[in-house]
């Protein structure tokens, strides 16, 4: 049994997230832990909410809600929605909790003494009329490299690059939009990336399976040459750089300023590891996920939006290089393009297209889950359109699997007494089936082995499909008369494949495989539809004759045109 420890980039807590977040790291990462969970594998998949830094300042301030409160309510409102998406975390953390505010200053410490800490006094912009220094996304302007007009200063959005607010041309505040800014001098702490450059090189050298969106934006950064970054900032939310150690105050000249989001938050995973293990300190160990020879047979995958690629092929690891203390470091690292909407950005900050509360409220989760993993942006951006939705959700969901799942178990239901039938002996029919399925399992588990999701869900298409074909050739319906052995064949056959299929969908559509499994007599599963061990020739009798059914609702409904007019209309589907 491996021990697989997945983390998915945290999202922000300062709004419910859009699709595009989902399909980017959230949701694959949950497929991919399903996955292994179901393989037997031992698995720790950990999220969290990132909490710190200028975006929830932002985001506060626009709700009129004090900070903490704001957080404790995004929490808990992502939390609540990512639970209804499916997305089986076991454990979903804060960056604000307190393991995590320890274990930041305590790295700090460490790579202060290890000499990779520097105290700097820069140059700052400063808003006269807000009356504060403006760092990160308090301020706004066009990017240097690529013009776009609302980057950030702390990243353009566009381009994906790292910015210092002082690039910006055009720069203006974020809070009051004023223009009214000055440069000002302010001390901050700067983690030395330079120093780490060769041992970071060498480290990202020795992952050449990563996908080329990672090693790309790893090299590229690599062969600029790393700049030393600014960890510290001038606003008040966030983990105090000023802390007790066992030695006295550490950098109480810092008084008022904290740590810089980016420098806490990939921090989070660990510490949300640790918030895990403290609810159960008898029954589990957070350290033999994450420290010294303990974690050393862990494989630890991270997945994540090409945008926070830089933060963790250099900034996260620096930290941990630095701090010289044997913490795990990433095996393999999936990077995602851009889901995009109509050719735009989805967009938290502008309100771009579509969030999880809002696809909920249209259709229930395994619609999305479906399609956004067909159509992940993998390698290269992918895009959202209702028609593309729909036509995937009516041919591969309704036409495909629904409509064979309906079939056979109305038919059981009408000719059979909605029981199981004893069928004939096999024929080559079967046998072909069988042999036909071992070779698509075997490449369907070998996609999500290496997280290939297009790939997987093709195959697992593939499969439904193969059930059909069968099925349109056995024809159990016109046997039924002739030859009832025939057709009850047929018809134990076509049980048996649903539930296949519910184990085999299980990582991608979990909510449809518990009702598959339950309709065939084989109870709700509580927790893992584990991965079947048998052949198929044994798997496709496993279902004994005389088993009960139940016949589900059907499982997806046809997505109409007036479903797609409506919805173009109110989220809007138009190209930017
Ligand atoms: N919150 C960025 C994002 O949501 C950031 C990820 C943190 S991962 C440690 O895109
Ligand atoms: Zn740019």
């Amino acid at each position: 049994m491996a021990r697989i420890l997945i983390t998915a980039a945290l999202p922000y807590v300062n709004g419910i997230k859009h699709l595009g977040n989902l399909v980017g790291h959230m949701l694959p990462a949950d497929v991919y832990a399903r996955f292994q969970r179901s393989r037997r594998n031992e698995v720790l998949c950990i999220c969290a909410t990132d909490e710190h830094g200028t975006p929830t300042e932002l985001a506060a301030a626009e709700a009129g809600k004090d900070v903490e409160t704001f957080c404790a309510e995004m929490h808990a409102a992502q939390a609540e929605i990512g639970e209804r998406f499916g997305l089986s975390w076991d454990h979903f953390g804060r960056t604000s909790a307190v393991q995590n505010h320890e274990l930041t200053q305590h790295l700090a410490d460490q790579l202060d003494e290890n000499g990779y800490i520097e105290a700097r006094s820069i140059e700052q912009i400063y808003s006269i009329d807000d009356d504060r220094f403006l760092p990160d996304r308090y301020i706004v302007g066009t990017c240097p490299h690529c013009g776009y007009e609302n980057a950030r200063g702390d990243q353009c959005e566009n381009c994906t690059r790292v910015l210092d607010p002082t690039d910006l041309l055009e720069p203006r505040s974020a809070i009051s939009g004023s223009t009214n800014l000055e440069v000002r001098k302010s001390d901050h702490l700067y983690l030395r990336q330079s120093a780490l450059a060769e041992r970071l090189r060498d480290w990202v050298n020795q992952h050449a399976d990563w996908p080329p969106v990672v090693s790309g934006i790893a090299n590229k950064w690599l062969d600029e040459g790393l700049l030393d970054r600014g960890i510290t900032r001038d606003i008040k939310w966030g983990i105090s750089v000023t802390h007790e150690t066992d030695k006295g105050t550490k950098w109480p000249e810092f008084e008022g300023k904290v740590f810089y989001v980016w420098f806490d938050a990939p921090i989070g995973y660990i510490s949300a590891t640790k918030e895990w293990a403290d609810l159960d300190p008898d029954n589990r160990d957070w350290k033999s996920w994450w420290y010294g020879e303990a974690a050393d047979s862990v494989k630890y995958v991270q997945f994540m939006g090409k945008d926070n690629v830089p933060f963790h092929t250099i900034g996260f690891p620096a930290t941990i290089l630095g701090s010289g203390e044997p913490w795990k470091l990433v095996d393999y690292i999936k990077g995602f393009n851009y889901l995009n909407y109509y050719g735009g950005q989805f967009s938290t900050s502008q309100k771009r297209g579509v969030f999880m509360d809002q696809a909920l409220e249209l259709l229930p989760a395994d619609y999305w889950r479906y399609y956004l993993m067909a159509n992940a942006p993998e390698s290269s951006d992918s895009s959202f359109t209702w028609d593309h939705f729909a036509s995937v959700v009516n041919s591969d969901l309704a036409d495909v699997l629904g409509n064979f799942v309906n079939r056979v178990l109305k038919f059981t239901a009408s000719r059979f007494d909605g029981a199981v039938p004893e069928g004939g002996e096999w024929t080559d029919l079967e046998v072909a089936l069988a042999s036909d399925l071992d070779q698509r399992i075997t490449e369907y588990v070998r996609c999500l082995e290496e997280m290939e999701f297009r790939k997987a869900v093709t195959q697992l298409r593939a499969i439904w499909a193969r059930g059909n074909e069968y099925l349109t050739v056995a024809a159990p319906w016109t046997k039924f008369k002739e030859d009832p052995k025939a057709a009850a064949l047929g018809v134990g056959i076509g049980i048996n494949l649903i539930h296949l299929y519910a184990h085999m969908s299980w990582p991608i559509i979990p909510a449809t495989a518990e009702t598959l499994h339950s309709s065939v007599g084989q109870g709700r599963p509580d927790g893992t539809l584990p991965w079947p061990k048998a052949e198929m020739r044994e798997f496709l009798t496993f279902i004994k004759p005389g088993t009960a059914l139940d016949v589900p609702e059907p499982l997806f409904r046809k997505l109409t045109d007036e479903d797609i007019e409506l919805w173009s209309e109110r989220f809007g589907g138009e190209a930017t």
